[in-house]
């Protein structure tokens, strides 16, 4: 692997403390990852990835900067990537996903603060992630309060501009989307200095959707009693889809794709018959985060979908590629954006109804509803969404988490019972 230390240098990040997160990654990767066995070959490209992190992609955005192309980092599916591409810029996901981070974010931020909202800050003010010191420019949301007040102070330290995200799904709170996607646009074209047209955001909307069907696809596989990829393959697979280059994601997930469905033909499946199958729903998983699909895995159970940021709602739903003026184009945006069911809209029956859907189309028997510690949104919602569950004659276990390690005997004693529970 090449020496990144002068790029990272260069990117003033605090050397001596990203050395020590680069000393742990290998052994988790090898831990979660490499440990499988039967893996589909075309893992190969995301152990790559994986493997350089810091390094490969990174790289590619300062030559693409070289370039003038400017870097938008983001922290939430309902930014529209389609305006980006069009003006020639390019998106990178930044929301954190190791405790590592933590502390410097608590150095700043509330205690009793989500760990992504805390690991995101402190990626950012400990400058030990290169992707947060590449991005030109951030892209906030309104969503959930701790992040609309985190990037407040994120904005003292790079440029920022924030998404006023509606909260209830009414028609007029989808104009109001249109809208607003109309003045992020308008934002995105001063910067990058590329003009928003019809041709440029149709190719955009074709480019994203070309991807979201790539994905559909892999997940696709996993509907059936033959499982072909894991669970943490393929959450993996989505959470690098987060920084790539959207054409080589989508080429690489139909590749990967194209493996799988040739393996559910030869009925090669990464599982004993019979093993039981679970739909994780709640808080997204950001990279590195693999706790929970670990756990899950190594407990004799299987992942088999994801009602997450981190898996389904991410590429569920495409825009209308039908579009004649711009103004139809931010229509047609606001309309699948808002098909998203984040627990931050009031009501979000919309995400019981997914849930209820999935377990049906991926064969599950059950669910588990993992809320990260202090996300207050996702931690009211279990009330409906287990409840609506159990209605269901659904099994379903909730949890919540953290990104530290404390919890990992204790939440394996607890799906361990639910997988037992579910094998009687
Ligand atoms: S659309 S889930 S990506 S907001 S876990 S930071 S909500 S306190 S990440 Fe999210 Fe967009 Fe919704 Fe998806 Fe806040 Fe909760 Fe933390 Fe969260």
């Amino acid at each position: 692997m090449a020496d990144r230390h002068e790029m990272w240098k260069s990117l003033g990040m605090n050397i001596e403390q990203h050395d020590v997160l680069c000393s742990v990654l290998p052994g988790a990767v090898g831990d979660v990852f490499m440990s499988q066995k039967n893996r589909p070959k075309g893992m190969e490209f995301w152990d790559m990835v994986v493997a350089d992190v810091h390094g490969i992609r990174p790289a590619e955005l300062i030559e693409e900067q070289k370039k003038g192309r400017k870097v938008f980092g983001t922290f939430c599916v309902y930014v529209p990537d389609e305006v980006i591409i069009a003006c020639n810029g390019i998106v990178t996901g930044l929301c954190g996903g190791s405790q590592f981070w933590v502390p410097d974010g608590e150095a700043v931020l509330p205690k009793n603060t989500c760990p992504l909202i805390k690991a995101s800050v402190g990626a950012r003010l400990g400058k030990t992630c290169p992707f947060f010191r590449i991005a030109d420019m951030y892209v906030g949301e309104t969503t959930c309060d701790g992040k609309k007040k985190a990037y407040e102070i994120l904005g003292e330290d790079v440029p920022m501009y924030v998404m006023d995200v509606p909260q209830m799904k009414r028609p007029e709170d989808i104009e109001r989307w249109a809208h607003e996607i109309a003045l992020f646009a308008k934002k995105v074209e001063e910067f990058t200095g590329v003009k928003l047209t019809v041709e440029n955001l149709k190719k955009a909307i074709h480019i994203i959707n070309e991807k979201r069907k790539a994905m559909q696809r892999v997940y696709d596989t996993r509907k059936n009693k033959t499982l072909p990829i894991s669970g943490r393959d393929s959450l993996l697979m989505t959470q690098i889809s987060f920084f790539d280059d959207p054409e080589r994601c989508a080429t690489m997930c139909n590749k990967l794709a194209d493996e799988l469905e040739e393996r559910v033909k030869n009925n090669v499946s990464v599982v004993d018959a019979g093993t039981k199958r679970i739909l994780v729903t709640g808080t997204p998983l950001a990279i590195p985060n693999w706790k929970l699909h670990n756990i899950i895995e190594t407990t004799g159970a299987a992942v088999v979908c994801e009602e997450m940021c981190t898996g389904t709602r991410y590429f569920e739903n495409l825009v209308d590629e039908n579009i004649n003026s711009l103004e139809e184009g931010f229509k047609a945006l606001a309309n699948r954006y808002m098909k998203t069911n984040c627990a931050c809209f009031t009501p979000n029956t919309g995400r019981i109804d997914d849930i209820k859907r999935m377990v049906k189309e991926y064969n599950v028997d059950g669910v588990i509803d993992c809320n990260l510690k202090f996300c207050c949104l996702y931690d009211t919602e279990k009330f409906s969404v287990g409840r609506a569950l159990k209605e269901a004659n659904i099994p379903v276990l909730q949890l919540e988490t953290d990104y530290t390690d404390t919890d990992a005997e204790q939440l394996r004693t607890r799906i361990g019972a639910f997988v037992e529970m579910l094998n009687k």
